[in-house]
């Protein structure tokens, strides 16, 4: 596997000089720099067809829920800490969380300002990066992956009575965690399960032996490809229960997505939402930036590779959530067009996503043509 285009993707470089010059004038939250833009010029045109969610702070990654019948969104909170673009994503040098609400798409967004800081978690080295939320029993649990004192990403989890945070975490990460991007996924029958994992920075493909190697290995471009992970969570929801297994994603015969298959195979950003008694595990493929999905029976798959949710969008990250609220199904996505491209300055957006009739989903462009 090559990953020289990292930060250059070509759709990057396309859409992002028509955003460029407007959006960098025009905002500043949290008083970024704008001098170490990435984007490059060109004459194509494309207008994003919504708009941030929030604009006075940079948000990604967004996991939306549905709590006490109001829309909570638990996101990265994006800044820019001068650190130079490099493969590994140390220039996404997150250091807290903010919740937003919302009582429904289109209502007033409130920032709950910030709803768990680095400086609070004991173990926590840098890198604040992509969290969820889930509730049980009447406490709110926040899940979130950071580097430890080594290093090394690991998943924490921290709790509250409210959520809106603030959260308050354990002392330890997770047992028996790893890499990045955790999702909790609580079935109709109670039962809890955590989706994790990210390739290149998000250091999955240092744990294909079970413990940690510093060094990356990956699979040949004719083998399997490397797989996300699922565990059921423990009755506390603060331990996993089991061990971690492979989330299998197999093609059209039934075999398993090949490391080669960039359109099509896992690379972060995993989510799992129930579509009429259906599960439906979606996931960015990286490097050709698509939201995908697969489709299965059991939470714990194996899901069958079905299509694109999202087409690439401005900045190099795709990563999204869906929810259900009011009868509408909505995803929930990031780009960076306020930010005039930056890949690691982004903003939570909002569209309805349509399952069709026969359980696929209509494929979603988030721009327009001008
Ligand atoms: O926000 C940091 C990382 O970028 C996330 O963990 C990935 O999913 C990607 O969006």
């Amino acid at each position: 596997m090559t990953k020289n285009t990292y930060f250059k993707s070509s759709f990057f470089m396309l859409v992002a000089a028509s955003l460029l010059t407007s959006a960098c004038q025009n905002n500043n939250p949290d008083n970024q720099d704008d001098a170490n833009a990435t984007a490059s010029t060109t004459s194509e045109a494309q207008k994003p067809s919504t708009e941030p969610l929030v604009t006075n702070i940079y948000t990604a990654d967004p996991s939306a829920h549905v709590f006490e019948g109001r829309i909570y969104i638990y996101p990265s909170h994006d800044v820019d800490a001068g650190i130079p673009e490099k493969d590994d994503g140390s220039h996404f040098d997150m250091r807290d969380y903010h919740v937003l609400s919302m009582d429904r798409v289109g209502g007033e967004v409130t920032d709950h300002g910030v709803a768990l800081d680095i400086k609070d978690i004991p173990w926590a080295g840098r890198q604040l990066w992509a969290p969820d939320a889930a509730h049980k029993d009447g406490t709110y649990y926040l899940y979130f992956p950071v580097k430890d004192k080594q290093d090394v990403f690991r998943i924490g989890v921290a709790t509250s009575k409210s959520p809106a945070g603030p959260f308050k975490p354990e002392a330890k990460p997770i047992e028996g965690s790893y890499s990045i991007d955790p999702t909790v996924f609580t079935d109709s029958d109670g039962a809890s399960y955590m989706y994790f994992g990210g390739i290149w920075g998000g250091q999955l493909q240092r744990w294909s032996t079970g413990t940690y190697n510093a060094n990356d290995t990956y699979p040949a471009d004719d083998q399997p490809a490397l797989m996300p992970k699922i565990v059921r969570m423990s009755d506390n929801m603060l331990q996993f229960a089991e061990p971690v297994r492979d989330v299998q994603i197999l093609d059209e015969n039934g075999k398993l997505l090949l490391a080669g298959d960039n359109d099509r195979r896992f690379f972060e950003a995993a989510w799992l939402h129930k579509y009429n008694g259906k599960y439906y595990f979606s996931y960015s493929t990286g490097d050709t930036h698509n939201i995908a999905y697969a489709i299965g029976d059991s939470p714990y798959g194996p899901f069958t590779y079905k299509g694109v949710i999202l087409e690439p969008v401005l900045g190099w990250t795709n990563h999204h959530s869906i929810v259900e609220h009011d009868g509408q199904w909505y995803l929930f996505y990031h780009d960076s067009s306020l930010s005039g491209g930056k890949t690691h300055l982004r903003s939570v957006k909002v569209t309805e996503l349509t399952h069709r009739p026969d359980g696929t989903i209509e494929t979603i462009n988030a721009y327009t043509e001008n």
